[in-house]
C-alpha cells in the first residue's frame, strides 16, 4: 500500500518529506488540507494538531523528522552517511534547519521594525553558523545528496522569496560556501515537484496576509 502524506500546500515540514519520497522515487499519495479549517478526522490522526501525518497503511505517524527516518529506513539505500557520528551531526543539523524554518517564519510575522530586525539577526547568525560548517562542496556530506540537504531546502527556497522583499539575508560575499550549497539545492530536479505549482505566489501572499513589518516592505 502507497503511503499518504497529509499536507497543507504552504508547509515546508511536509516538503522535507516529499523531497525524501522524490528522492528515493517512492509511489505515495498526498492530501491536503485547510489548516484553518480542517476535516474532522484531522484531529484523530494528529495528536499535535500538525502536518505532515504520514499514513502507512492504517498507522499514522507525525513530526516530519521522525518521518523522514522511517522513510529513509524503509525504502531503497540510506541517503545518511553510513559512519554513526557524522550520520548524528547531520540529524544535529537537520534540528538546526527546523529552526531556520521557525526563525524564518517569525521574520515573517515580527510586528514591527524593532522584532524583525531581532529576527533578521538571529537568521543571519545562523547563516554565519552554515557557512563556517560547509565544506564547500556541491552537498552537505560531498557530492552526494543527504537527507541533510533535503531538510534545508524548503528553508532555502522560502529565504530566496524574503529575500526579495528584503534583499541582504543572501549575501554571496559573506558566505560563498552557502550560496554554493543553497544554488545547488534549488537546482535539483525534485524540487519542482515538491509543491504545488503556484508555491512562491502562496507564500508571498501569506507573508501579505501576516501583515507583519515585512509586509510593509512589499511592493503595493
Ligand atoms: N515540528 C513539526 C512542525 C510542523 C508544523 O509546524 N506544521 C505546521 C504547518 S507548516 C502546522 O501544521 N501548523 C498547524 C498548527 O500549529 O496548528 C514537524 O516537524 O512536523
Amino acid at each position: 500500500m502507497k503511503p499518504k502524506l497529509i499536507s497543507f500546500k504552504l508547509c515546508p515540514f511536509v516538503q522535507k518529506a516529499v523531497l525524501t519520497l522524490l528522492q528515493k522515487g517512492i509511489d505515495f499519495d498526498i492530501e491536503y488540507i485547510d489548516l484553518e479549517n480542517p476535516p474532522p478526522w484531522f484531529s484523530e490522526i494528529s495528536p499535535l494538531g500538525k502536518v505532515p501525518v504520514l499514513q502507512v497503511g492504517d498507522q499514522m505517524l507525525f513530526e516530519s523528522s521522525v518521518i523522514v527516518e522511517y522513510l529513509d529506513e524503509v525504502y531503497g539505500e540510506s541517503l545518511h552517511p553510513s559512519d554513526p557520528l557524522t550520520k548524528a551531526q547531520n540529524r544535529s543539523w537537520m534540528e538546526f534547519g527546523n529552526e531556520c524554518l521557525m526563525n524564518s517564519f517569525n521574520l515573517i510575522v515580527a510586528a514591527d521594525e524593532a522584532a524583525f530586525s531581532e529576527q533578521r539577526e538571529s537568521l543571519i547568525n545562523k547563516l554565519d553558523r552554515l557557512e563556517h560548517k560547509l565544506g564547500g562542496d556541491t552537498y552537505f556530506n560531498g557530492n552526494q545528496v543527504s537527507l541533510v540537504d533535503l531538510s534545508f531546502t524548503p528553508f532555502f527556497q522560502r529565504l530566496d522569496y524574503i529575500n526579495e522583499v528584503s534583499p541582504g539575508l543572501i549575501d554571496d560575499q559573506r558566505h560563498p560556501r552557502l550560496h554554493l550549497w543553497t544554488n545547488h539545492l534549488l537546482a535539483m530536479d525534485i524540487l519542482e515537484q515538491s509543491t504545488v505549482p503556484e508555491i512562491k505566489q502562496l507564500y508571498t501572499g501569506m507573508m501579505k496576509k501576516r501583515n507583519g513589518y515585512l509586509s510593509t516592505l512589499m511592493a503595493a
